[in-house]
């Protein structure tokens, strides 16, 4: 028999797409995961440092040097890292230690076992990281699964200040045109229509945005925020002084496949393509002012 708290849960995450899991993570595997993040964010600066030496563009780097670590400057600011990726494919502490935990929450509260996806830690940096509302879906569809559940790993506080993320929590209740409806592993969701290419790409049109009602989540470190790939989500840009940097572990049903290695392998082959930025502060190909 489910707990009453387990239940709960069941029904919020199935009902809004997200739960949150206050101190879901120990100080212990905050402190591994901050040690990590030294390693990890070091090679992605170097990478920065290397790219602009080259004289490419990002999207020739990845063709060209084969580098595993994936590392997504901002914009605005191409010498400021706005996020890294294919953080589990190096760090054996993060594939033995934490995912699977996070594999095992997420397990509990649907009830079906995940396999990893995608992974990445936004730095959100000072006067950096605004993310325009999105849902990930459109970004991730076409690799098989059709719904993901990401499991966000809090590393700083995340405040009104420094843009916390925002889920739009009546996502399933709307009633609108402007949004199709699609079968998942985890029931009926609608995909909202999105602007494509350009600037915009990937954020959702006023329309649908205007619809939705936005929880700002407010955390603190070793917390967990769990939330599927239909949820609508934003973030303003970072008002502080510090930074507010947060890892994404991304999910999908193990039913459905296991595509971590070729998804990073796309991304490398094909690092210009519009659905590799959806709605981020980041620069693609489809952008006026083009790559490289
Ligand atoms: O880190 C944030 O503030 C937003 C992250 C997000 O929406 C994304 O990476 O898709």
């Amino acid at each position: 028999l489910l707990s009453d708290q387990h239940q709960s849960d069941h029904h919020q995450m199935l009902q809004q797409g997200y739960l949150l899991l206050k101190n879901g993570l120990s100080s212990m595997h905050l402190n591994g995961i901050e040690q990590e993040y030294q390693r990890l964010c070091a090679m992605a600066q170097q990478i920065i440092t290397e790219v602009d030496h080259s004289g490419q563009s990002w999207a020739q780097y990845y063709l060209n040097n084969g580098a595993a670590l994936i590392s997504v400057p901002e914009r605005s600011q191409p010498q400021t890292l706005c996020r890294f990726e294919y953080v589990t494919g190096l760090s054996s502490y993060f594939a033995e230690q934490i995912v699977p935990i996070l594999a095992a929450k997420i397990e509990s509260v649907i009830g079906q076992p995940v396999n990893l996806f995608k992974d990445k830690c936004n730095l959100k940096s000072p006067g950096g990281g605004a993310f325009s509302c999105h849902q990930d879906i459109p970004a991730y569809i076409d690799f098989g699964p059709d719904i993901h559940i990401t499991a966000a790993v809090i590393i700083d506080p995340a405040t009104a200040n420094n843009g916390a993320l925002e889920v739009a929590e009546n996502y399933l209740q709307v009633d609108t045109n402007h949004a199709r409806y699609i079968p998942t592993g985890l029931g009926e969701q609608p995909m909202f229509d999105f602007y494509q290419g350009g600037n915009d790409n990937g954020t959702e049109v006023d329309e649908a945005e205007q619809l939705l009602q936005y929880q700002p989540i407010y955390t603190q470190p070793g917390d967990v925020l769990l939330f599927n790939s239909f949820v609508p989500h934003r973030s303003e840009v970072n008002r502080s002084a510090d930074g507010r940097r947060a890892f994404f572990f991304t999910f999908n049903l193990a039913s459905q496949g296991d595509h971590y290695e070729r998804y990073y392998q796309s991304k490398r082959g094909d690092f210009g393509n519009p659905r590799f930025h959806v709605a981020t502060p980041t620069r693609h190909s489809a952008c006026q002012e083009s790559v490289g």
